[in-house]
């Protein structure tokens, strides 16, 4: 196959409904900001891939962000790792973290998507692996007890083998509350997990987690400040609940950083903060080297690929944070994910609904 180039880049910013908001101990996400990026060549493929900004305050920084970068992305040959060393080159200085490594991460994906549409193969077998059914769990929110038990039932009922709440109400008490309330539902049969999103200060972290030892509870997510892998580490050593952290490692070098510092039992690096696909196979190799079990964050479509050829893969998050503007290409089936049945990462614009949420 003659080299294929870059030929351009597109970039839309929507904000889209979500049917759940994501609240979380630290602020909600009421709306899902997203940046959509077509990547053009000149093998009649186009890329497509999304970031998702977390807040509208992010959105348009980072829709320019993306479209800053055409400039030097268009006329490479489309080879993600030329463009990853290229990336690397050019934000030595500033930093390829935030914004940056958002967009960078956004493109790199775009990358692959269209390198495995012009070798019409689905991307985890240009990745070397096989498309296969992933164990995944749904992830749910703050959802207090009477809709985080109708959430936790309807995702029983729809097969899901385990189920992850998000918790750090005011007062211990009522965590134990909620938690309780949903072991009610999801029984013996699926695992629960928390999520307390940074929520607590260390000694706090270990003060709730050793209450929450005696409710069966399969990982506690991010119970301090994400930065603070000493405290992880701390609180890691402290209870008998493993420790799962990653979603905030900007760059497979944070996450070198995490795991020297023994900050967490299991992994989960976000596909766009660590580096996109790119930066998820540096990852995979960390989290192979230290035994750590690696599960995806959001962006589940692109996880779904990574997840397969990831040697420690453990869970995919099912959290669906693109809603109308995707075709439903990945389903869930029996507390499964079942993807790759075509070219790409399966990412196919519903551009109706695109023209609807454009910002
Ligand atoms: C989360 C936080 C914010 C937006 C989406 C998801 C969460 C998770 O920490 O682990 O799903
Ligand atoms: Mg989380």
């Amino acid at each position: 196959m003659e080299d294929i180039q870059i030929t351009g880049l597109r970039a839309r910013a929507v904000n889209v409904p979500l049917q759940y908001p994501v609240k979380t101990a630290v602020g909600t996400v009421a709306t899902s900001p997203l940046v959509l990026i077509d990547l053009l060549t000149n093998a009649n493929v186009i890329g497509h891939a999304y970031v998702f900004t977390y807040t509208p305050l992010a959105l348009k920084p980072t829709l320019q962000m993306v479209e800053e970068l055409e400039a030097l992305v268009k006329g490479m040959p489309l080879s993600p790792h030329d463009i990853d060393r290229a990336v690397t080159a050019r934000f030595r200085l500033i930093g390829n973290t935030g914004i940056v490594r958002m967009a960078t991460a956004g493109i790199d994906m775009a990358a692959w998507d269209a390198k495995a549409k012009a070798h019409r193969l689905p991307l985890v077998e240009l990745l070397g692996g096989k498309a296969r059914p992933l164990a995944a769990y749904d992830s749910h929110s703050m959802d207090d007890v009477e809709l985080g038990t109708k959430r936790a039932r309807d995702a029983v009922e729809a097969g899901f083998k385990a189920v992850k709440t998000k918790i750090g109400y005011a007062t211990l008490d009522y965590d134990l509350k909620v938690v309780r309330a949903l072991k009610q539902v999801t029984g013996e049969t699926t695992q629960l997990m928390v999520d307390y999103n940074q929520g607590l200060s260390v000694p706090e972290a270990k003060r709730r987690g050793h209450a929450l030892e005696a409710e069966g509870i399969s990982w506690i997510e991010e119970p301090t400040l994400q930065h603070d892998y000493a405290g992880h580490a701390s609180i890691r050593e402290a209870l008998k609940i493993p420790v799962q952290m990653g979603e905030n490692w900007f760059g497979p070098d944070e996450m070198q950083k995490a795991v020297d510092s023994r900050a967490c039992d299991f992994c989960m690096p976000d596909l766009m903060k660590i580096g996109g696909v790119t930066g998820w196979l540096k990852a995979s190799a960390i989290a192979e080297q230290h035994s750590l079990p690696m599960s995806s964050h959001i962006f589940q479509e692109f996880s779904a690929h990574v997840l397969a050829v990831s040697p420690t893969a453990h869970l995919l998050e099912r959290m669906d944070l693109t809603g109308p503007i995707l075709e439903p290409v990945l389903q869930f089936k029996d507390g499964q994910a079942h993807f790759g049945n075509e070219a790409g990462a399966g990412i196919r614009w519903k551009e109706d609904a695109v023209s609807r949420f454009l910002v």
